[in-house]
């Protein structure tokens, strides 16, 4: 494929160069750690050297260009995909051999890049893969986090959060580009001279680029993520550094380059914080800059701008593009304002992550006024022509026009970005079917009743690359075995294993290797919490950020339960099972955090009870991330998907666990819709509410109480989690939150859906002992799952919202 391809003695000579000339230890003495340096950077050339060719193509092609701009991109680590990708696996292997090292403990040693929060991060790492696989010219943009996603330790079953340090030993995969370099302003006020707006602004900082090379799969072609940090103009606050001041010249230079210190946390609500809202506008305004400049050098006008340039919002994040695009165009090019906004709509295509109203992202209009003086008038007048446009639509109808406007006039003014991504874009999508038509019947039903056609559905995938070819090589290699090794780049082939379901040979093979990952798995456990778990048990699997709509704590019910009816009937033939949980709790998310505590005070009670030993052990592991998830996935048996019917927008994990052969337990919600249709009905175990179900008892008035009075295997559980069964030290410890359900009013339906999901379980653990027919069914799970692979997502992306064709 690749004429520059390494032989496996150009690698492992590669390798003990760079560790004599970069890395600078002697060959014969290195460390894991600086073999996994060396290697790198034997990866690193090869990466430099596709993307400076891909490069050059596409600006001789002229290629129409997508740009994904994102807030997070969540990578996890980048030595075993890039040498997937690069073909240097053998060869990697072998040169780690020749150190008496085995490349997967090298490959330990590398950090991930935790540049994201969860499943909307993850998503945007896994379209960058297939972007490059699908040869799309594309650049990711974001920021360069001095520190990602906190590192959660577990305490005495408290979450405590430690920074992340990620690039404190350097990182082999940025390449710093000195010569790109953009100014970007903030604050001060605008004048008006005439009909030319002029911002003075207050301060200003500079947004220097440093790239990430994404290697496509089978193809040399690149993709680029940008990613900028903010550093402090050169001039600022000379007088305190010339006079000696050095402190004060210190924390002048901070306040500026604090822009990109820190990946905030995704709060049970947004927090309106300043520095936050500088974050957003930084990576766009260098972002902007970089893109205009690009297509000026390419085409020498912006005129033609919309035919060459597709910029994705993900998520309201990066919304304030809209109003900057606007600026640049008329302020500094002097575009007409008509021609501007017509533009600015064909660029920009926006998709959204979430349906619950409180998360929708708005600034105070006072806040923005300080930060972004001139981008708020651009916002003020976005807004006048649309309600004039809208009002025509449905005249009179006041409060039509006041939950379109771009500005929230009930209490403090604040700026809705949903709703200028929106008005700003061509295109809308949600990221599952269900979740699509939620958002056009509920939260967005107002702008599709102006704008049916711009609102459209773009179910999300996952890269089989990552979490599938490189999570899990055993089964991969199965996959190899049975299909050839074209399903890495063709999902869908994973089709033709439904024939094998009742081949007795090949289900032995495939859960022998369920066995080793479990075991793997088994091992992590140990290692990282002292419990010991069978490997022979149900593991079943909850893993994702902690939050109440996500309902951890129903599944934690179900686990209560099942410790008292073994205790009560202890020679039912119970399944043995592990309960396996992870995730973090946003630090101010109080709820949250409590959940944790809580899960860890069951495992404390029932992990030490020898009446359930062999039966039931509850585990949390410590500091979900995607390097974790990449051993849990494989060696998962049971996917819980049990959020309240209509709340989770689509979830990645249940594709991830359905595509390494798991069962999944779920609700109707999200992606388990879609998941269902392809793999299945007799392969998944839905149960519960169904979204207009969850409508209809709410607006009946819901009244937990009702279910805990009459179950009495519920008030059972409810009464010793309240008694202070599993916190006898503190008995009221979770006095408040089993009162938040009883009193509260369960906001997401825990005790509604409890019955049928216990009832539930009790199938899985009927499937569970019937090995072969559970067998059949976790094969025909990895057989469905071919329209999850994010190469499909991104194909409908570039086909119906971006404008462009990917290769076939
Ligand atoms: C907002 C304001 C201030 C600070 C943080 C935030 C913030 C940050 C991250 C708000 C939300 C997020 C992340 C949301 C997210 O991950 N949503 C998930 O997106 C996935 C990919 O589409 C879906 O699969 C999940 O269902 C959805 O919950």
């Amino acid at each position: 494929m690749d004429k520059n391809a390494l032989s496996p003695t150009d690698i492992a000579g590669g390798v003990d160069d760079h560790l004599l000339k970069t890395v600078g230890v002697a060959p014969a003495q290195a460390t894991p750690t600086e073999l996994m340096q060396a290697v790198a950077q034997v990866a690193r050339e090869q990466l430099s050297r596709r993307w400076v060719a891909t490069q050059a193509r596409e600006r001789n092609e002229q290629a129409r260009r997508v740009y994904y701009l994102s807030m997070e991109f969540l990578i996890g680590r980048t030595l075993g995909n890039a040498l997937a990708a690069l073909d240097l696996g053998e060869g990697a292997t072998a040169a780690a051999q020749q150190h008496a090292q085995k490349l997967e403990d090298v490959a330990d040693r590398e950090p991930d890049a935790a540049l994201g929060n969860g499943g909307l991060g993850r998503l945007a790492a896994c379209f960058l893969d297939s972007m490059a696989t699908l040869g799309l010219p594309s650049f990711g943009y974001g920021i360069r986090y001095e520190y990602g996603m906190f590192a959660q330790d577990i305490q005495n079953g408290c979450q405590v959060e430690y920074p992340d340090p990620w690039l404190a030993n350097g990182t082999p995969w940025e390449f710093p580009r000195s010569g790109v370099s953009y100014p970007v302003r903030f604050g001060g006020w605008v004048e008006h001279h005439g009909d030319k707006a002029l911002w003075r602004n207050a301060a200003e900082v500079a947004a220097k680029a440093h790239d990430m090379v994404i290697p496509g799969h089978g193809t040399n072609k690149v993709s680029t993520l940008r990613l900028w940090k903010a550093v402090a103009p050169a001039h600022i606050d000379l007088h305190a550094f010339n006079t000696g001041d050095y402190a004060r010249a210190a924390g002048v230079k901070n306040e500026y380059e604090n822009i990109s210190w820190v990946l905030y946390p995704n709060d049970s609500t947004p927090a309106g914080r300043e520095l936050r809202l500088r974050q957003e506008y930084f990576f766009v305004a260098a972002s902007v800059q970089d893109i205009l400049g690009r297509h000026l050098e390419e085409h020498g006008t912006l005129a033609n701008l919309a035919d060459k340039v597709a910029m994705h919002l993900n998520d309201t994040h990066p919304a304030i593009a809209v109003a900057e695009l606007m600026r640049v165009l008329c302020d500094e090019h002097g575009m007409a304002w008509a021609t501007a906004w017509g533009i600015t709509q064909r660029v920009f295509s926006y998709t959204n992550h979430t349906l619950m109203p409180e998360a929708l992202e708005t600034w105070p209009v006072a806040l923005m006024q300080h930060v972004l003086p001139r981008h708020l008038e651009i916002i003020f007048r976005i807004n006048q022509d649309f309600l004039d446009f809208a009002a025509k639509f449905r005249p009179g109808d006041m409060g039509f026009l006041a939950r379109l406007s771009l500005i929230d006039e009930s209490g403090e003014r604040r700026v809705r970005m949903a709703n200028l991504s929106i008005v700003g874009s061509h295109k809308v999508n949600g990221v599952s079917a269900l979740h699509s038509d939620l958002l056009v019947k509920t939260i967005f039903a107002d702008f599709a009743a102006l704008w049916p056609d711009r609102f459209t559905n773009m179910t999300n995938g996952v890269t089989p690359r990552r979490w599938l070819a490189q999570a899990n090589p055993g089964l991969a290699g199965l996959l190899d075995r049975t299909l050839g090794a074209k399903w890495r780049l063709d999902l869908d082939q994973l089709q033709a294993l439904r024939d094998q379901r009742g081949n007795a040979a090949f289900r032995e093979e495939f859960m022998a290797i369920k066995r080793a990952n479990k075991a793997r798995l088994a091992e992590h456990i140990a290692r990282t919490t002292g419990i010991a778990v069978d490997p022979a048990s149900l593991f079943d699997v909850q893993v994702k950020r902690i939050h109440e709509y996500k309902r951890q704590l129903l599944n934690l019910l179900h686990v209560v339960s099942r410790y008292q009816a073994i205790l009560a009937h202890p020679n039912a033939g119970w399944v043995p099972r592990t309960v396996i949980f992870a995730g973090k709790a946003a630090s101010s998310y109080a709820m949250a955090k409590n959940i944790i505590r809580l899960i860890h005070d069951v495992g404390q009670v029932v992990n030490r009870d020898p009446r359930v030993a062999g039966l039931l052990k509850v585990v949390f592991i410590p500091n979900y991330g995607v390097s974790v998830a990449e051993v849990i996935m494989p060696g998962a048996d049971l996917s819980e998907q049990i959020s309240t019917a209509g709340t989770e927008a689509s979830g990645t994990g249940n594709m991830k666990l359905a595509l390494n052969g798991a069962l999944t337990i779920g609700t109707d919600d999200g992606a388990n819709i879609e998941i269902r249709q392809n793999v299945g009905d007799d392969n998944i175990f839905i149960f519960g509410l169904k979204t207009p179900e969850v409508v209809s008892l709410r607006a009946a008035g819901y009244q937990p109480m009702r279910y805990y009075e009459s179950n009495p295997q519920l008030k059972q559980v409810l009464d010793a989690i309240a008694g202070g069964a599993f916190s006898p030290e503190e008995p009221g410890r979770y006095r408040g939150l089993v009162d938040s359900l009883l009193w509260g009013g369960d906001h997401y339906l825990l005790l509604a859906d409890y019955g049928t999901y216990v009832e539930t379980q009790l199938r899985v653990d009927a499937l569970y002992r019937q090995s072969g027919e559970w067998a059949s069914r976790a094969i025909a799970n990895v057989a469905g799952m071919g329209a999850f692979s994010s190469d499909r997502t991104i194909r409908e992306y570039a086909q119906q919202i971006w404008g462009m064709t990917p290769a076939p």
